[in-house]
């Protein structure tokens, strides 16, 4: 036996214990040694019964996804596929019961469903989830889970990749048993329980196959969703394509059907990106100069300064986790507003039911209010979510400074003044974070950690740490202007504007980069954000507007005319009550009147050059960053588009996206658009290099990583 696959045998039931840690993936050599311990059952006519356990904190979450790269780079020629290992399972002649606790998700819950029964801890969850990669089960889960848990379920467990609870699989008859502990006893039981009885494959079941009438309704239904949910998305339609076949074709036929499908989604490009992204959310988890045992600060109480737009989301993220919250306002009208919306928008996760009422009413009982600065005395840290002025936040932590416990961690949610300006209003900067939410923040995942010139790395290591605690993806960067996110958006959404001043129409502009994949155009966007927050920014910093580069006017003039944008009910489009937006023709007409006041020509502009524009104006402001050191790695700067920007991750970001489309090609595009439209489009020194050196940006960073 190899240490990645025991075998032992406890009263004629032999026992299989998968030992690839951290989740026992089902690697090429984990394979190998299931086939090996099979091998020996085989031929042992003593084994009356069989058991699969995994080692460790899960069963098995799945193929081991970095052999994937091996087979898309063609490095490794043909897939050892899972298929016939499972099938010698199932024929194996005596029962064999899985043993699940943790996750068993794609090939882990394929691995189980060719055992002829399932035994999991209550607490366990299992799943389908290779959509979120880009591809769709690959060793026949597509054909065995329609038969365990009929058409309707499997093809919403394929299509979406949601992970589905013990409870609920045990009702669609995935699972057979459940238990509270003790799992290996528990299923070395049911093992002799069903010894003698003849062991039911799940591939011979045609009882939950349904009828053709039946399951053309759930595949409409099923298409249709997937279109709108997971709008230009390959997988999930593929996936519905493979369990349809399970609904037509013998077992054998439906799995090549599967293969030739999931085949055609791992060479996928959206596959690469999604694989990308998926390991991107860890590799942004890890700093090279601040190490795993970093001591972590306590963080058990959290003070949060303002309850306007983010104070009063930060707080509810921080209640949902579990950490009681004290909010402070300027006064009982602002609190009182501040909590009012709170509720409302509990109210709403409540009646979509993402909430139950007796976790609302806890974590409201975490949120505690107050007017004065002296209950602060206590907490672990604190994040002032106060208006974006500078001597409004130094105010706040002078104030800070003097209540605060020693240690306690003191952040700021500001989206671009400099961190080290707002610590220097403290004399204990090694204290001191940016913590960016992104609205609404007890939705958005994304979560911008800004480190100060004397940020430590405890107050580093602990927000990091806790990021995870609180559903978010935590990004750390460095200190400028707008950090790495806003600073990126400021330049896409300058080029939106440039493009609408030369004669493109604004839903041109909206459209095209929504049918790029962005979860909204940039002017939309604008919107909903606020135009005035820009305004007032580029107002307070007119030193900002680099000479002799063209400005942008039409956002500057729509906020002199009150249109900031839903919150005003009119920016670039109208609003009705419902923040429903429609065309404004009059705005269309203003606009020319402007455009031909500044002399500006008008001409039609393609759907490709919009994209190109606004994307290439996001890579090279991006390279520009991780030139500066600001971003660690070009992922980094991935992560937070997909996770904070509606950035589409079946392109897998920004930078990804111009490795996948050739750093020559975008920068020769990029110089093209520097000799029309001018400097703003001098192309960031990396992008230059690296093209010229035919590298990419993920090999920049990676040569970084190893360098640092
Ligand atoms: N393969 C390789 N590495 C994996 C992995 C996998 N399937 N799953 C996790 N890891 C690594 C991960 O990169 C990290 O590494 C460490 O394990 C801990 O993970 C044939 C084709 C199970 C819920 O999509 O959803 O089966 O950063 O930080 O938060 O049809 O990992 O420490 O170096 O995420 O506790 C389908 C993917 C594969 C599940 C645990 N399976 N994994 O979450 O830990 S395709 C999946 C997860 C497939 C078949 C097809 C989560 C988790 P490092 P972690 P976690
Ligand atoms: P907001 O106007 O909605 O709320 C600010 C709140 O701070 C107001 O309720 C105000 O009464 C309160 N306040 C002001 N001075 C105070 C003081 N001394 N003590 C206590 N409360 C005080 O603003 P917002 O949109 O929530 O923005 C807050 C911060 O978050 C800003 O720095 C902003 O740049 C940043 N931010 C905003 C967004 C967004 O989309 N709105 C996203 C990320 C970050």
């Amino acid at each position: 036996m190899t240490d990645l696959v025991q075998l032992t045998k406890t009263d004629g039931i032999a026992v299989v214990t998968i030992n690839n840690p951290p989740v026992n993936a089902l690697s090429a050599a984990v394979s190998a040694g299931i086939a090996a311990a099979l091998a020996q059952i085989e031929k042992d006519d003593s084994v009356k019964g069989v058991v699969f356990i995994g080692a460790g904190r899960t069963f098995v979450a799945g193929a081991d996804i970095k052999e994937f790269g091996g087979l898309t780079s063609g490095k490794i020629i043909c897939r050892e596929s899972l298929k016939p290992l499972l099938m010698r399972i199932e024929d194996l002649g005596r029962p064999v019961v899985m043993a699940i606790h943790g996750t068993a998700f794609g090939g882990g819950l394929e691995l189980a469903m060719a055992g002829h029964y399932r035994i999991a801890l209550s607490r366990a969850q299992v799943g389908q989830p290779e959509v979120k990669l880009g591809i769709i089960p690959g060793a026949a889960g597509t054909q065995r889970l329609p038969r365990l848990a009929g058409v309707a379920k499997a093809v919403e467990m394929c299509a979406e990749g949601a992970p589905v609870k013990a409870e609920d699989a045990l009702k669609s008859g995935i699972l057979d048993r459940l238990v509270e502990d003790d799992l290996l006893a528990a299923a070395i039981a049911f093992a002799k329980e069903v010894a003698a009885k003849r062991a039911p494959k799940t591939r011979e079941r045609n009882d939950k196959r349904g009828t053709p009438e039946q399951n053309a309704a759930i595949l409409a239904a099923a298409r249709e969703t997937a279109r709108k949910k997971q709008r230009g998305l390959l997988a999930p339609l593929a996936a519905i394509d493979a369990v349809e076949a399970a609904t037509k074709l013998p077992f054998e036929e439906g799995c090549k059907k599967e293969e030739e499908l999931f085949t055609k989604c791992l060479f996928s490009d959206q596959a690469k990106s999604l694989i990308h992204a998926f390991f991107g959310e860890r590799e942004v988890a890890k700093i090279p100069d601040v190490p795993k045992e970093t001591p972590i600060l306590p963080v058990n109480s959290v003070g949060v300064v303002g309850a306007g737009t983010m104070g009063g989301g930060i707080a509810m993220v921080f209640a949902n986790a579990g950490i009681p919250v004290l909010l402070k306002e300027t006064d009982q009208a602002a609190l009182d507003r501040g909590i009012a919306n709170i509720r409302k928008t509990y109210a709403n996760s409540l009646k979509r039911g993402r909430f139950t009422q007796q976790f609302v009413d806890e974590r409201l009982k975490l949120i505690r209010t107050t007017l004065d600065y002296e209950e602060f005395a206590h907490v672990d840290m604190v994040i002032e979510a106060v208006f974006e002025n500078m001597a409004l936040k130094k105010e706040v932590f002078s104030e800070l400074e003097r209540v605060c416990k020693p240690g306690a961690i003191l952040a700021s949610n500001t989206s671009s003044l400099n961190i080290d300006e707002i610590a220097s209003a403290t004399s204990r900067p090694l204290s001191v974070i940016g913590t960016h939410f992104f609205s609404p923040a007890n939705v958005m995942r994304l979560l911008e950690i800004v480190r100060g010139a004397a940020t430590s790395k405890e107050v580093i290591a602990t927000c990091m740490q806790f990021s995870k605690k609180l559903g978010k993806v935590g990004v750390l960067v460095g200190n400028c202007m707008g950090f790495v996110g806003n600073r990126m958006f400021g330049p896409y959404r300058r080029e939106a504007q440039f493009l609408v001043e030369e004669g493109a129409s604004i839903e041109a502009v909206d459209n095209a980069l929504y049918e790029f994949g962005m979860a909204m155009g940039p002017l939309a966007t604008g919107d909903l954000a606020g135009l005035d927050v820009g305004w007032r920014i580029r107002k307070e910093n007119p030193h900002l507007q680099k000479a002799g580069l063209r400005r942008a006017f039409i956002e500057d003039r729509l906020c002199e005319l009150g249109r900031f944008g839903q919150k005003t009910g009119a920016g670039w489009y109208k609003y009705d009550e419902n923040r429903k937006p429609s065309p404004d023709p009059q705005l269309a007409g203003l606009i020319r009147q402007w455009t031909a006041e500044a002399g500006i020509p008008q001409r039609q502009i393609s759907a490709d050059e919009i994209v190109d524009r606004c994307i290439y104006t996001l890579v090279n402001e991006g390279a520009r960053l991780l030139e500066e050191g600001i971003a660690l790695r070009s992922v980094d700067i991935d992560i937070i588009y997909l996770n904070g920007y509606g950035f589409p991750a079946y392109r897998g970001g920004p930078m990804w996206y111009a490795d996948t489309v050739g750093l020559k090609k975008v920068c020769e595009r990029i110089r093209e658009f520097q000799q029309r439209l001018g400097n703003w489009w001098e192309p960031a020194p990396l992008l230059q290099r690296l093209s010229e050196q035919g590298k990419t940006f993920a090999e920049f960073s990676s040569r970084q990583g190893a360098a640092a």
